[in-house]
């Protein structure tokens, strides 16, 4: 990457990813201190519900998609070898999203927008928050935007020509967040936004739900595809090896984004207005969604295997310790599939019809996702981070021994923040509560797990800090050292030279998605128009 502007666009993408990131550390650490009531000085519910909404926010929108936004830009510019489409209209989503930001903090730092992640009605929050959550998805619609017009604009160029693999999912993740996304625009432009303002005094909760689950499941596909691009296009070359299947891969793209989009009502099993045949359908297609991360396991094992072998390792598992641990991103891919065993064990439970309804909002749930986001997918963010510095900064990185540390630390932190979440959950733990001081037998068995938590959360704030550190003392650095390095992808052992163009192109999979959508989200929308519902006032904090 040469070009200084373009740098700096994704370096600034990265840093307010990486700041709030920092930030929600800080708010995580205090509140697994809160709710378990250890320190009474700090029991304060109002308090607690204000910082766990502008911790899921920060991790959950603003981390993601701002990292998401700059990885973007760097693999198209880079993959395609073209500069960047339209850099005023880049840094113009840049700056949308981030008065987003601002917009929307200001309303959840002074506790007028407590309304969770998922800002279920009936609680309501103050507009600001609304609106800021509405920029922060038009600056992204101006990325995914500038990543369609890469795309089409390189195929008109290279016609026949297979598109780069990081590039085709690249335009895939934009495409799945534009599809994504609409579910919740709709009910925040037709439902928050209005009732929040009084100009309609009721909103329905079950119409609002149903939208938020059109957005909430292929939202963490949007999330966890950078990490699986990272799987598929560095790690075989970091580890000295060769990609297992380049058409695989692209399947496993195809099928994540596809399936992603009409299976939201796992997450409304345990809701009354969806009928439980749609939830039926929709868990089929769950357990669906789950065969390409199975893909993408086997293919980056296989791959991994191949580096392995070729340095030298031998027997069953040899290759395994052959395998250069001391990279960054290969111990970065390691511990982030081990995280996806059981994060994603974690899952097929969930999305089991009749044992959701044992671990449904409880704490279960948050142990899932964190084990499987906060673990599996941020892992391989930071790896991306320590991969891409160098090549952004044009300087070396100042410590690959730190940085394993910190690799290692968050991997450790979240395994002993996330375990007792689980357990938890089991013993019959709520979640969204700011309190587990009950004052009675069953409670007192939480306890000791509450505290393995604090101290989970504390190795991840220190984590968290030395990843910070890490890449601040990077860039900053003073000394006179420079790196040349560049991005280098995987080759696939066999090489791709022609493709069929439903393996290259997205025409084919947008009708599919644009069916599966008619039929999943169809009726179950439509039918609210015919029922005579009454609806909720706003509740707030
Ligand atoms: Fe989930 C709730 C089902 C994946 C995130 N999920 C959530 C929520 C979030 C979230 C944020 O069905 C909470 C929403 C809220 O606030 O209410 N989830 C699934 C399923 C999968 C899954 C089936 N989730 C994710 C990913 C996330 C994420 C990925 C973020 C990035 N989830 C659910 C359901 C709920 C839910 C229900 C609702 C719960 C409720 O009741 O509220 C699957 O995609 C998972 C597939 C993964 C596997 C694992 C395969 C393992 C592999 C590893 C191979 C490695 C080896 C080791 C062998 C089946 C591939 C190699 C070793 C070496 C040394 C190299
Ligand atoms: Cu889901």
């Amino acid at each position: 990457m040469n070009d200084a502007a373009t740098r700096k666009l994704v370096l600034s993408h990265l840093w307010v990813a990486f700041l709030a990131f920092a930030v929600a550390c800080v708010l995580g650490e205090y509140q697994v201190l809160e709710r378990s009531g250890f320190i009474t000085a700090l029991d304060s519910p109002s308090v607690y519900f204000a910082s766990v909404s502008t911790h899921g926010v920060l991790m959950a929108f603003v981390l993601t998609t701002f990292f998401i936004m700059g990885f973007g830009y760097t693999i198209a510019t880079t993959t395609l070898k073209q500069p960047l489409w339209n850099k005023p209209l880049a840094w113009l989503g840049f700056w949308v999203a981030l008065v987003g930001v601002v917009l929307a903090a200001i309303p959840l730092l002074s506790g007028n927008a407590s309304v969770l992640y998922t800002f279920y009605p009936p609680i309501v929050a103050h507009v600001a928050f609304y609106l800021g959550a509405t920029l922060l998805v038009v600056g992204s619609w101006v990325w995914c935007a500038i990543m369609l017009v890469m795309f089409l604009q390189w195929k008109k160029a290279h016609v026949g020509e297979p598109v780069p693999l990081a590039m085709f999912a690249t335009t895939m993740n934009a495409l799945l967040w534009l599809w994504t996304s609409a579910g919740v625009a709709v009910e925040v432009l037709f439902q928050l936004i209005p009732w929040s303002l009084g100009w309609i005094d009721t909103i329905d909760p079950g119409l609002a739900r149903t939208l938020f689950a059109w957005t909430l499941h292929p939202i963490v596909y949007f999330w966890l595809i950078p990490a699986y691009i990272a799987f598929y296009v560095f790690v075989p070359k970091q580890a000295g090896g060769y990609l297992f299947s380049d058409e695989m891969a692209r399947l496993a793209f195809i099928v994540l984004a596809v399936f992603a989009l009409p299976i939201g009502f796992h997450h409304l099993y345990m809701d009354p207005e969806q009928a439980k045949g749609w939830k039926l359908l929709h868990a089929i297609g769950t357990f669906v969604v789950a065969l390409p991360t199975l893909v993408t396991g086997f293919t980056v094992i296989a791959s991994l295997e191949i580096a392995g072998r070729l340095r030298g390792g031998k027997g069953l598992f040899g290759w395994i310790l052959s395998l250069p641990w001391t990279n960054t991103m290969v111990l970065s891919v390691i511990l982030s599939l081990l995280m996806l065993i059981f994060g994603g064990f974690g899952g097929v439970v969930n999305a089991s019809y009749a044992m959701n309804a044992m671990v449904h909002n409880t704490a279960w749930v948050p142990g899932h996702f964190h084990l499987i986001f906060a673990g599996t997918t941020i892992i391989m963010y930071f790896a991306v981070a320590y991969y891409l510095w160098p090549i952004l900064t044009k300087k070396p990185l100042v410590s690959n021994s730190m940085a394993l540390l910190q690799l290692w630390t968050w991997f450790i932190g979240m395994s002993v923040l996330t375990t007792p979440w689980h357990v938890l959950g089991l013993l019959g733990q709520p979640r969204r509560i700011s309190t587990v001081v009950y004052n009675n037998l069953l409670t007192l068995a939480w306890k000791p797990y509450e505290f393995m938590m604090i101290f989970g959360g504390l190795i991840l704030l220190g984590s968290a800090c030395l990843f910070v550190y890490v890449l601040a003392k990077t860039q900053f650095n003073t000394s006179s050292e420079t790196c040349t390095d560049e991005l280098e992808f995987a080759e696939p052992i066999h090489a791709v030279t022609s493709l069929p163009e439903w393996l290259n192109h997205f025409t084919l999979w947008n009708k599919v998605i644009a069916v599966l959508m008619a039929i999943s989200f169809g009726y179950p929308i439509l039918q609210f128009f015919f029922m005579d519902t009454t609806g909720s006032s706003p509740w707030g904090f």
